[in-house]
C-alpha cells in the first residue's frame, strides 16, 4: 500500500522534471536516414524521437532500426541510406506522457522506457523525461524521507 507521505512524490506534477525540446537530439520524419544515422551516432544517444514540421511527436528512432533497414543477405546495404526515409524504419508505437500527468505515471513507465516523450494538450512535444532524472527525484526523496 502507498503510505500518506509518498503520495506527495507520486502525485507531483511532472513538468518540473522535463528536459525542453531544444536540448533534445531529434529528427524529423522526412529525413532521410543517413542524416538519422548520422544524428544518432554524433550525439551518442541509442534512441531518438521523431517529429514531423509541426513539432508533433510521430515515433522513436534507434540505430539499430537503421541498421536493419539495410541489412542485405551478405553485406549492410550503406548506399541504401539516403533513400530510406526516417518514417519508414521508426517505431510509431510510442508510449508517452501528457504535460499534466504525475509523476506516477512516469515511474510505472520507466521501468520499461529508458526515457518518455512528454507533449502538451495540442500533441505538440515538448521535451522528455529521462530515466536518470526520475531515479534522482525517487533517490532525493527517499533520503529526504528516512533521514
Ligand atoms: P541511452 O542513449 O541508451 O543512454 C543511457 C544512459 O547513458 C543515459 O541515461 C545517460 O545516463 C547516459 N548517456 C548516454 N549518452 C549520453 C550523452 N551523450 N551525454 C550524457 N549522458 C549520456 P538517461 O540520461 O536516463 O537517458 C535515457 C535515454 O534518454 C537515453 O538512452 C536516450 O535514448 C534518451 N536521451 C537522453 N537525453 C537525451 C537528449 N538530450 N536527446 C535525445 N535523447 C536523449
Amino acid at each position: 500500500m502507498i503510505s500518506t507521505n509518498n503520495r506527495a512524490l507520486l502525485d507531483m506534477p511532472i513538468k518540473d522534471f522535463i528536459i525542453s525540446s531544444e536540448k533534445v537530439a531529434h529528427v524529423q520524419s522526412g529525413n532521410n536516414a543517413e542524416h538519422a544515422l548520422l544524428v544518432l551516432t554524433k550525439t551518442g544517444y541509442s534512441s531518438i524521437p521523431v517529429l514531423d514540421v509541426k513539432y508533433r511527436l510521430k515515433g522513436l528512432l534507434s540505430t539499430k532500426m537503421i541498421t536493419e533497414s539495410i541489412l542485405g543477405l551478405e553485406r549492410i546495404e550503406y548506399d541504401r541510406l539516403a533513400d530510406i526515409r526516417v518514417d519508414e524504419v521508426m517505431n510509431q508505437e510510442v508510449v508517452y506522457l501528457k504535460i499534466t500527468d504525475t509523476f506516477q505515471r512516469a515511474l510505472d513507465l520507466v521501468i520499461n522506457h529508458a526515457f518518455l516523450c512528454v507533449v502538451d494538450e495540442e500533441g505538440t512535444f515538448v521535451g522528455i523525461m529521462t530515466r536518470r532524472i526520475i531515479l534522482k527525484q525517487l533517490k532525493k526523496y527517499i533520503y529526504q524521507h528516512n533521514a
